[in-house]
């Protein structure tokens, strides 16, 4: 994608749809989380299996083995997934502090792993061969789910549409999956019909499955963008599944990345930022740490950047999606769960200039980001470092109208005066005695 800003296929032709996505555009934060049977290893997602860009994905494994033996070791992880310290009420009431608004969860990424009770398949977490299967918490799904929703947040499912498990994605001349995984099915579906409609109906009754069994889904978020009708001829016909979805739940978003066309209601850029501000609806998936599944000793971001890329992302026009990975036994790591406190803790003071705002000009500077609601205009002002000298006067690049200037977290008006290219306010003197704040909001 070119992220400027005419995506004109954004052009949902529902106005249930339309309405929706101002109830998006409202909501701004989302704790995407990956986890499955691949966190164990602590890899990049599902990605090992594929043979495209290895030296990346295969990293840090054991090579020495070949590839055959690797792949069938990776389907073998589905018996050793055992989460025993998962719960879903801490992740929930955590998420809540972090002031996350709603959930983006994996449902089953490329590796056909389903983390839910599924019918279609016994590579599932509830399946005999899962020994989590016996827990209180085996349909993951549903936990994750219900605890979210009880917290007032909504939840989207993370689908990949790749799924390199099913042997509806392989071509009946090769030997199942374990040689050449490629992205894409490996077929034509015009050379092989039948086929392409199994790999079809697999695909619809597991997003039905979903959409029906597991309560209100808010978003549809479908990953594997390369499987589309345009050039790959792979079309899954997802206007069947979630037309049909929408007669019990008209709310439903649907996210068909890359894909355009009326089921890609909102953009979706990864581990990016639109360099200008978009009027269409998008989102922005980002990873606290350098992955999106878990891995040993990650490095996280500074909670400072975190809320540098928040600001930047709202005062865009868009949402953050950032992503936290949970560890193979279900607990949130230790780095994630204080970087999301104090998350939680500078938008209790400041999330009035994020929730439910839309774009104002002149949005982001580097060091300023706008937004507006109502009549108000926030400016939010950015400390470099906690180092930063704070002075008792800041400058803001604002020319529009003007009454009255607060700091949010504050009582009193501030003073202001007019400069040739914006205002200068004067900061009370208990807002620059501390270290810098991450970011002072106007
Ligand atoms: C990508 C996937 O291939 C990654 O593994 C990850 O799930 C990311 C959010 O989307 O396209």
């Amino acid at each position: 994608h070119n992220f400027s800003s005419e995506h004109e296929w954004i052009r949902p032709d529902n106005p249930i749809t339309l309405e929706r996505l101002e109830w998006f555009k409202d909501q701004k934060l989302a704790l995407m989380m990956h986890w499955g049977p691949y966190s164990q290893l602590g890899i990049v997602e599902s990605w090992a299996l594929s043979d495209e860009d290895a030296e990346w994905s295969r990293e840090g494994i054991d090579w020495e083995t070949d590839g055959e033996t690797f792949k069938l070791q990776y389907f073998g992880l589905n018996k050793t997934f055992n989460p025993v310290r998962f719960q879903p009420d801490v992740w929930a009431d955590l998420a809540e502090e972090a002031g996350f608004k709603y959930l983006i969860f994996t449902t089953k990424h490329h590796d056909g792993f389903c983390m839910w009770d599924t019918n279609t398949t016994d590579y599932r977490v509830t399946g005999e061969q899962t020994p989590f299967h016996t827990h209180k918490y085996a349909d993951i799904c549903r936990h994750v789910f219900d605890a979210f929703r009880a917290k007032g947040m909504a939840v989207a499912a993370y689908f990949s549409k790749a799924d390199w498990h099913t042997p509806y994605y392989w071509a009946p001349d090769m030997e199942r999956s374990l040689t050449n995984t490629r992205r894409g099915p490996t077929y034509d579906p015009q050379q092989h019909p039948e086929l392409w409609n199994k790999f079809v109906q697999f695909t619809h009754e597991q997003i039905t499955e979903l959409l029906t069994r597991y309560g209100r889904i808010d978003v549809l978020w479908l990953d594997a963008g390369w499987v589309k009708p345009i050039r790959s001829g792979q079309d899954i016909r997802l206007g069947e599944v979630v037309e049909k979805a929408r007669e019990q739940q008209p709310w439903l978003l649907s996210a068909d990345r890359t894909v355009g066309g009326p089921y890609e209601n909102y953009v979706t850029p990864e581990q990016t930022i639109p360099s200008k501000a978009m009027n269409v609806p998008w989102e922005s998936c980002i990873t606290m740490g350098t992955s999106f599944s878990f891995r040993y000793e990650d490095k996280y971001k500074p909670t400072r950047q975190i809320v540098k890329i928040l600001l930047e992302v709202v005062a865009k026009g868009g949402n953050l999606a950032l992503n936290v990975a949970p560890q193979p036994d279900g607990r949130l790591p230790e780095g994630a769960i204080a970087r999301m406190k104090e998350l939680g803790a500078w938008l209790k003071v400041n999330g009035e200039a994020i929730y439910g705002t839309r774009i104002c000009e002149p949005y982001y500077t580097g060091s300023h980001a706008f937004t507006q609601k109502g009549d108000a205009v926030y400016c939010s002002y950015l400390y470099p470092s906690a180092d930063t000298k704070v002075s008792e006067t800041i400058s803001i690049p604002y020319t529009g109208p003007l009454e009255t200037i607060e700091l949010l977290g504050m009582e009193g008006k501030l003073n202001w005066t007019r400069e040739a290219d914006g205002i200068s306010v004067q900061l009370p003197s208990d807002a620059f005695s501390e270290s810098a704040p991450i970011a002072h909001v106007f």
